[in-house]
Formats: structure tokens, sequence, C-alpha cells
């Protein structure tokens, strides 16, 4: 043997992997400031367009006059609801089974909405129009409080649906109902409850709350007349979705419509959603035959597109004195605004909050959620929030630690006690979930030692000592969670999107010099996908990472696909590119067999190529493979060495974690200060490690501004009082706190690589254990529940109402 030749581990590491902590490739453009996002493009002739919008929350639109508008130098067209009503654009249809006002024709019914669209030669000359554009407006009574929206005396907010008791998802009860939507065990939830030793019933609030990405939503619409073609580049997580919509409003056919997604700069779940900005730029470059640009700014972004959560959730926990639960009932009161936007798979209008029961052994659970209409903006699934998981999360996640105070028990404690067992896997949850693996018992432990969990008990009930004595005004808090997500939507047999099955793409070609090009129909918007898919194939088919490249966005060129978002990237395109990937091997093993002349089942994988068993010398590199795919193949074989695969997961994933966060709370400021916090996170089968260890510090970080501080808030007349980033919390390096992070792993049994997601998981997870370790820092006190965000107005209050204050 030539001792110059490669060891087995130098293979084996040349090929970066799965496991490996590769170096994000798409990096080196994005430091250098070389992405390419939706603005760098510029088109020769392109307008630009935008928006004359409502600064009413609920008004009747007696008038536009768009003259003075239309006359400015520059101005090209204005559009308004009339222009669209002849092609019937003037309202469109949501995911969730709705319709939304493209453009406000009778009625405007949230801030900010839509209400013309001016296109003119450039953004400048396109805001000045903006001003000059003239609407008469007759003010209308509001509904803000989604507590009222189905008073009797609530005013009817859409008018279009009147006289509608059916929607998409069955029997409306109000004119500003949209849904009720029920699953579990009623009867026997109810009878867990009245024969439960302890209880707990408390309201726990999601606030409102919104992605806000550094890039905010835009597009560029070019039709070419001459051929007939539409393109739009835009800011798209699911690109062939928004081909098939463009394909069915329009009537171009779908062949002739491109979508590209170029560089994102973050979606969170903000660019999954068609908004009329899309639709008005299609629409102008249709009439116009030039390309047209539209690029939304920070108070649009933050006002008018895809809120997150406002969920209100009043949950009751039946256990016995020794804390066994023994049922959950919730019922959602939900504020989707003034139209059901929720990008959720068709058939779950609550998205799967049906995971609610969690990481416990619940026997009996029952949910019910109304979604009503209010005066706001539309939206509902955004923001790191695996379809509702986030809130559901929250939900039990808090209501654990209300029982675990009445019960007088250690909250980590009474989680142990409930966990769901290892030996319980499959696990079927009462709310029609089947896990597909966890050790629920390993992670909670090994995140209790971790952070020392004992001590730092001791230490809280010392500082409460010290308190009382006057020694120091801080309250120490601990918040523990135990989270299981669900990811990997989904099987087609119970998730699409407008009558679209929920699978996901992946298409492999590899070229004579043994070079790859994949490409996918999810989307990346700054995950990392050309690193780690790659890193997949690689593993799969023993070509170094650094040869294989990957391409996503394109519906030109990618299989169809249902995009990014609900961390089913992993889920259903990583498994997808796994079983492309083994196609292709088991072609390559078949010419191998040929150019070795062995019969093929005396060959065995290794590394990068095939060898013959018992003879390791006789071997065929990968590279070899692929040369010979295009000369030399077995007669009566096809040349070529390319696979796509359409993967439809039989099951969802069931990603988990525990998180540990300690605080301190000046009880004189209402100042929390985070000390400590302790990620641990098991999504299976680890693809890139330090990948892995970014998406939890973002999503952490994402988690903090949520439960300290964010909330789209509005006042009594509807007014978005938090439109800009000096009223919105946006936490920069300087409040964020230090993540430890941590792992296990358990592989998911039905995935081709055991990997599950983990792109939300911190989200889902970090906002419990903020807000419970806020609330823990008052669990000595008589005092309840105490609502998110923890910023210092709410933490002083609960303070003050916990007799704190002289
Ligand atoms: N990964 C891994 N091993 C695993 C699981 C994931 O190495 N076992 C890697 C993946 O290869 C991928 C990344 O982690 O590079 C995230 O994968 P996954 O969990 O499958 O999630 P998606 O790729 O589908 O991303 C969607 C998810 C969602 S829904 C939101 S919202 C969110 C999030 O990703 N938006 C993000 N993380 C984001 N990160 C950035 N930078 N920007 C966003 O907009
Ligand atoms: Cu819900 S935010 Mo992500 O699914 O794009």
């Amino acid at each position: 043997m030539n001792d110059t030749s490669p060891t087995r581990a130098e293979r084996e590491a040349r090929l970066e992997g799965m496991g490996c902590s590769r170096r994000r490739t798409e990096d080196a453009r994005f430091i250098q400031g070389k992405g390419n996002y939706v603005d760098d493009l510029k088109l020769p002739g392109m307008l630009f367009g935008d928006f004359v919008r409502s600064p009413y929350a609920h008004a009747r639109i007696k008038k536009i006059d768009v003259s003075k508008a239309a006359a400015l130098p520059g101005v090209k067209a204005v559009l308004t609801a009339n222009e669209l009503k002849p092609v019937k654009l003037d309202w469109m249809p949501t995911l969730a089974g709705d319709v939304q006002a493209v453009l406000a024709g009778d009625k405007v019914l949230f801030q900010n909405q839509e209400v013309a669209f001016v296109i003119a030669e450039d953004r400048y000359i396109a805001a000045d129009a903006v001003e000059l554009v003239e609407v008469e407006y007759e003010d209308l009574p509001v509904v803000i409080d989604p507590f009222k929206a189905m008073d009797q005396n609530a005013p009817v907010l859409r008018e279009d649906l009147k006289g509608k008791t059916e929607g998409a998802h069955g029997k409306r009860k109000h004119w500003n109902h949209i849904f009720n939507w029920e699953i579990g065990d009623q009867g026997a939830t109810d009878a867990a409850l009245n024969a439960a030793e302890v209880k707990i019933k408390e309201l726990i609030s999601y606030q409102r709350v919104h992605p806000s990405p550094l890039e905010t939503c835009a597009c560029v619409a070019s039709m070419d007349k001459v051929r007939g073609e539409l393109t739009v580049w835009g800011t798209f997580q699911a690109p062939h979705v928004v081909r098939t919509v463009a394909a069915l409003l329009s009537g171009i056919t779908e062949q002739k419509i491109h979508v590209i997604a170029p560089d994102i700069g973050g979606g969170f779940g903000n660019k999954v959603g068609v908004y009329p900005g899309y639709v008005c730029s299609i629409v102008g470059s249709i009439v116009l035959g030039v390309p047209i640009k539209w690029v939304e700014d920070r108070i649009e972004n933050l006002t008018a597109t895809a809120f997150a959560r406002d969920y209100h959730m009043t949950t009751e926990l039946a256990a016995t004195k020794d804390g066994r639960i023994t049922g959950l009932k919730v019922h959602v009161l939900a504020d989707h605004g003034a139209f059901d936007a929720c990008a959720d798979p068709s058939k779950w209008p609550a998205g799967f909050f049906n995971i609610v029961t969690g990481s416990y052994d619940i026997p009996a659970a029952y949910v019910s959620v109304d979604g009503v209409y209010t005066n706001k903006a539309p939206g509902g699934v955004a923001y790191r929030c695996s379809f509702r998981v986030t809130e559901a999360a929250y939900c039990i996640e808090r209501a654990i630690d209300v029982l675990a105070k009445k019960l007088k028990m250690d909250p980590a404690e009474l989680r142990l006690k409930n966990l769901i067992r290892a030996e319980q896997f499959p696990y079927k949850s009462a709310l029609g979930w089947e896990y597909d693996s966890g050790n629920y018992h390993v992670a909670m432990r090994k995140a209790m030692d971790a952070v020392g969990y004992s001590k730092l008990r001791e230490e809280q009930r010392q500082k409460r000592e010290a308190f009382k004595r006057g020694e120091t005004r801080e309250l120490m808090g601990i918040g523990v969670a135990f989270f299981t997500e669900i990811v990997g939507a989904g099987p087609t047999k119970n998730c699409d999107i407008l009558g679209i099955g929920m699978f996901d793409s992946c298409e492999i070609r590899v070229h004579p010099t043994g070079a790859v090009i994949a490409r996918l129909g999810t989307k990346s918007q700054g995950q990392g996908h050309e690193t780690t898919y790659g890193q997949i194939i690689a593993t799969e088919l023993g070509i170094p990472a650094d040869s294989i490249n990957i391409e996503e966005g394109n519906t030109d060129t990618a299989p169809y696909g249902l995009g990014t978002y609900g961390s089913r990237s992993t889920p259903v395109s990583g498994a997808a590119t796994a079983v492309a990937a083994r196609k292709i091997k088991a072609k390559a093993q078949k010419i191998a067999a040929h150019l070795l002349e062995v019969a093929e089942g005396d060959l065995e994988w290794d590394i990068d190529g095939f060898r013959v068993k018992g003879l390791p010398e006789r071997t065929k590199s990968m590279k070899e493979i692929a040369w010979a795919a295009y000369n030399n193949v077995p007669p009566g074989m096809e040349h070529g060495l390319e696979a796509v695969n359409y993967y439809d997961p039989p099951n969802m994933t069931f990603p988990f974690g525990a998180y540990i966060c300690v605080c301190d709370v000046d009880a004189d400021t209402g100042y929390t200060k985070i000390r400590r916090f302790y990620a641990l996170d098991d999504c299976g089968t680890r693809i890139n490690p330090m990948i892995i260890e970014g998406q939890v510090h973002g999503g952490l970080t994402e988690a903090f501004g949520i439960a300290m501080g964010q909330e789209i808030k509005y006042d009594e007349t509807g007014n978005v009082v938090t439109g800009t980033f000096m009223d919105y919390f946006m936490p920069t390096a300087v409040e964020t706190p230090v993540w430890e992070t941590d792992f296990t792993v358990t592989p998911s049994p039905h995935h081709p690589i055991g990997a599950k997601g983990v792109g939300e998981s911190p989200n889902v997870g970090g906002v419990p254990a903020f807000s419970n370790a806020v609330n823990d820092a008052f669990g000595h006190l008589d005092i309840g529940h105490i609502q998110m965000p923890h910023d210092g107005w709410r933490t002083w209050l609960a303070a003050k109402q916990a007799g704190l204050h002289k």
C-alpha cells in the first residue's frame, strides 16, 4: 500500500459531510456585500410602486381622487380597487380560505391598509404622489379588543361576508367570527377536571408580535408582452406556491410565469404569504409592459404584513395532589385581524396548536379555538412559529408552572413526574399526534445538572431571605421549559396548501467530473441551506461538499416544492435529498460492478466509493464512476447520473429540548437581567453543529425579544403605536444575553438520515423559559400569572401588586 494515500479518516474529513461544522459557503458573498437581494435588481425601464395607506382602522371610503397624483411629472399610473375590479384582482384568496382586499374598495379595515398603488419613475416621485392622492373617509366604530369582537353590538367588520353563516372551516357564530376548531375528548376532559384533586385555570395570553426581518418584503414584476411571459423576483419563502397562485389569479399559463427568489435577508415566516404589493406590481407590469419594483419600508412591514401570535388561551389543568396531570382543557380566542391570512396548511385553521399537551403524558385533553376578526393587520402565522406550536408550548409550559405553584412543588420536579417516558415512544398524544422519538428524562436531567439546578434553588431561597431582611432589592427567578416541537409538514394525507400536498423535492445531477448540482423546492432565508444540503449529499455520495452546488428559489429549474417554513426543510427536503442521492448511489453501484467485473452484491460502500468485499484494494471511487456514467455504462443502461425525489414524509418529526433561564428582577425598577440561559436541543441527527448553534442563538434572541419586550400594540382607535423600532423592541447585541447551548441526539426513526428540524425550536422553548423565569421571581409571593411581554413596566407593576413597594 502506498503510504501517501489518504487514511480513511482523511477521506472522510475531505467530504465535509454530515456532522461536520462546515463553514457556510454562502457567507463568502454575504460578508463581502455581494449578496443579490431583490432591491439589488435593476432592470432597464423599471418603475417603482408605493402605496397610499389608510390612516383609519375602520372607515368607509367615500371618494378617492387621484387626479393630482396622476398629474405629477414622472407618475405613470395610479391603481385603485376600481382599476383592479375589471380583472377581478381587487380581492385575492388567502392561504386560510378567506379573501383579502388587494386595494380597499368600499371600506378600510385596519390602519395602513392598502388603498391605492402609485407607479412612478422613481421611488421618491412615487412617495410624493402618494401624498397627493386624496381619499375621503367616514370613520366607523372599531373592534380592537378580540374579547369584544363577538358582542351583540359589535360593528360588522367584513361586509363582504354579510349573511354568510359558513366559513372556510365550518359554522360562523357571529358576523365577526371566522371559525371554531375543536379537537380532543371534551367529556373525558371535563370528567378529569371534575374529579381533580387540584386544578388551575388561567388566561395565558401570547401578545401580537411581528417577525420584522432585516430585509422587508419586496418584489420586481416584469411582463414581457412580446413573449407573453411574466417574471417575478421576490422575497418568497415558497416560490413555487407563488407561481401557482399567480397562474390561477392572472390566467397566464404556469409555464410562462417565472418566479425567482434571490438572496433573502431573513424571512421568519413574514415572507410566506402573498401581499397586495406583489399583486399590484404584477398588474402594473402587465398594464404598462415594463418592470415594476415594490419595496416595503419598515413602518409598512411592521404595521401591514403578517403579524404573529395574538392568542388568548384560557387554560385548565387537572392533577392529583402528588402532581400527576390528569387533564388539560384550553379555549383559545384567536385575533386574526381584518382578514384570515394565516399561512397554515389548509386543514389546520389553528395550525398544530393541538401539540398543546406538550412533552407530558396527559390522558385527557380538549381544545377549542375561536378565530375572530378585528380592525388590525392580517396574518397570524409567522415568526419562528411552527404553525402555532410557539403558542401551544407557551400555554402548556406556563400552565405547568402555575400548577407547580399551586401544588407547592418544584416546577422541574413536576415536569419530571409527567414527562413522556422513553419506553412510551412512538407516543400517541390525547390530541392525536404520534410523537416519533424522544428521551425526555435524559435531556431534562442533563439540563438540570449542567446549570446546577438544586444549587440555584438554594441560592434563590437564600436571596429571598435576604430580600426579607432588606439586604437586597433583587428577586431571583429560575425558568424551566421542556418543549416538544412538531415540524416537517407534512404528510400529504393531512397537509396541503391550496390543495397541493406538502411533499418536497430534490433533484441531483452528477456531472462527468464528479461535481454535482442539486436543486430544491425550498428556499433559504439565512438558514445556510447551500452549506447543509451539500453535506447530506457529500456523505450519501462520497463526493466532497465543495464540489456540490445547491440551488434554490428558481421555479424554472427547481423541481416543484412547497418552500421553507415550519422548519420543514430538513424533515422533508433533507429527506428528499438523501433519497435522491440513494437512487444515484444504486445506479453507481451497478456501474461500479460493471467496471470491476463483479456482481453488484459483491460490492460494499466505503466512504467515497465502492470496494469489492474481502478485496479492499479493488475499488471504484464515486469520481471514477461519475466519469464512467458518461462513457462506459453496463449494456442496456441509460447514460448519465442523476435522480429526483419527491418526498412525502410518513409523519412529522418531533424535536425537543430542555431550557433553563436564570434572571434577577429589580423590584423597584422592574428591570430584569438575564443572568444565564442554557438551551439543550435534540433535533435528531445533526447535519452541521455550527449551523444548529447559529439557529439556536438566533431563535433564542428572538425569543428574548418577544418575552421581554415585543408587542404590536394598538390604541383604542386602532392606531398602531409600535410602528417603528423606536417603539417595537428589537434586541441588539447590547441587551442580548450569552447563550449556553447543549444537545442530545435521538434520531427520528422514520427520516432517512434521522434528522429533525431545529430552526424554530429555540423560539418555541425560549419564550416560556424567559416568561417562567420572570414569573418564578415572584413565585413565593401571592400574585397570579404575569402576562408577557415582561418589560420593565409590567414587572414593576407586578412588584407593586405583590406589595414590594413602600
Ligand atoms: N440543521 C442541521 N441538522 C438538523 C436540523 C437542521 O444541521 N438536524 C440545519 C439545516 O440543515 C438548516 C438549518 O439547520 O441549514 C435549519 O434547518 P430546519 O430546521 O430544517 O429549518 P428550515 O431550513 O426549514 O428553516 C426554516 C426555519 C423557520 S420556519 C424560520 S421562521 C426561521 C428559521 O428557520 N427563519 C430564519 N431560522 C432562520 N434563520 C435565519 N438566519 N433566517 C431566517 O429567516
Ligand atoms: Cu412560522 S415562521 Mo417559519 O414557519 O417561516
